[in-house]
């Protein structure tokens, strides 16, 4: 019985040695160790063995139980530490690899120049005021001077919702919604940029979506001087120094008198060309004092306050700046127009 268990330990610690995996060490243990195993059967037949050779026998037994345990918990920790080496390697990363470029994308050339002129108003003093686009027939026309028949209402035909809804066609009802909340008291100072809507035929330059920006002071002692040098820094400011500014007269039904701006053309320095259509000058947006009706329909008194306003029509100003030739490029979200303004800047 000696040499069988002699035999089986070597036997034992053999397969322990040649397994390579957790799981043929398992059934070498299942094989050896395990209740039907034949260590436990030479246990079990000890009760033919002569009374003296029992104890020499069991412990024997136990000492052969004992180094194979011993063995295969010591290549079991071998055989995991090999899953776990094998599994890192598996795993590892190549910190060589280069890195995916970051798609970085870009403003849009009207936010580019809506940020642009908001930031050079901020610089002035102003707020920044936004408003509805759905907005009542009462603050798209009539506190602005433009009562149901007037025939003004017919140049900003607009999206009717109901009778008294529509898109509004330019940004001034916000202006007025602003002057109300004043209550009568001065001073008023902001700008309100937006979409505005207008019922009108799609072509290179017409779209019956477009942005404005449109500006509104009021207070005590605001004069046409002030007006024209506020208007004349912006139009510097956005289009070269060296530009000159012309005023003319013009007609608006909520300001009265009434401008229209225009820069000297840079592309042929006044002699006339196709970007000016041959006389010298752009025009680049419209302005005036507001007028006395539009103050007193929003709470101020036309004896004591003065104020001037005036709109921007964005995409024509993203034109100019930066040779658009058709309005619709803005508006119909082609990759390759998009891609060539310049990235936004990361703070
Ligand atoms: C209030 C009082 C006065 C806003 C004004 C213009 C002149 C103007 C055009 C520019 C290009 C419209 O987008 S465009 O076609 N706008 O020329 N806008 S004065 O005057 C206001 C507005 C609100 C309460």
């Amino acid at each position: 019985m000696k040499e069988r268990l002699e035999e089986l330990k070597q036997e034992a610690l053999g397969k322990i040695e040649s397994s390579q995996s957790l799981k043929e060490l398992n059934d070498v243990r299942v094989a050896y160790l395990g209740k039907k195993g034949p260590i436990t059967e030479v246990l079990r037949g000890m009760g033919k063995l002569a009374p003296e050779e029992r104890p020499v026998i069991g412990a024997l037994a136990n000492e052969v139980r004992a180094a194979i345990q011993e063995q295969i918990e010591a290549k079991q920790k071998i055989l995991e530490e090999k899953v776990i080496a094998e599994k890192l390697q598996k795993e590892s990363i190549d910190i060589t690899l280069p890195g995916r470029p970051i798609v970085q994308g870009n403003h849009h050339p009207l936010t580019k120049i809506i940020e642009e002129a908001e930031n050079l108003f901020i610089g002035l003093g102003y707020t920044i005021a936004e408003g509805p686009e759905v907005e009542t027939d009462y603050y798209n026309f009539e506190a602005l001077n433009l009562p149901k028949d007037h025939p003004a209402r017919d140049m900003q035909d607009s999206f009717y919702i109901s009778e008294e809804l529509l898109l509004r066609t330019h940004t001034s009802p916000m202006q007025a919604r602003t002057m109300e909340k004043h209550e009568g008291k001065g001073p008023v100072k902001i700008i309100v940029p937006g979409k505005v809507y207008r019922r009108d035929d799609d072509d290179a330059t017409h779209s019956h979506q477009f942005m404005q920006i449109e500006g509104l002071v009021v207070d005590e002692g605001i004069r046409m001087s002030d007006l024209k040098g506020t208007l004349a820094l912006f139009a510097k400011k956005m289009f070269g120094e060296d530009r000159d500014i012309r005023y003319r007269p013009s007609f608006f039904p909520f300001t009265e008198p009434s401008v229209e701006i225009d820069i000297s053309c840079k592309i042929c320095h006044g002699d006339g060309c196709s970007v000016c259509k041959g006389t010298g000058w752009i025009e680049i947006l419209g302005g005036g004092m507001v007028h006395p009706n539009v103050l007193r329909m929003s709470g101020f008194d036309p004896e004591k306050y003065t104020g001037f306003a005036f709109g921007i029509g964005v995409e024509r100003i993203a034109m100019l700046r930066y040779g658009i030739d058709d309005i619709r490029h803005f508006y119909t979200n082609d990759v390759r127009f998009l891609k060539q303004f310049s990235p936004v800047e990361s703070n």
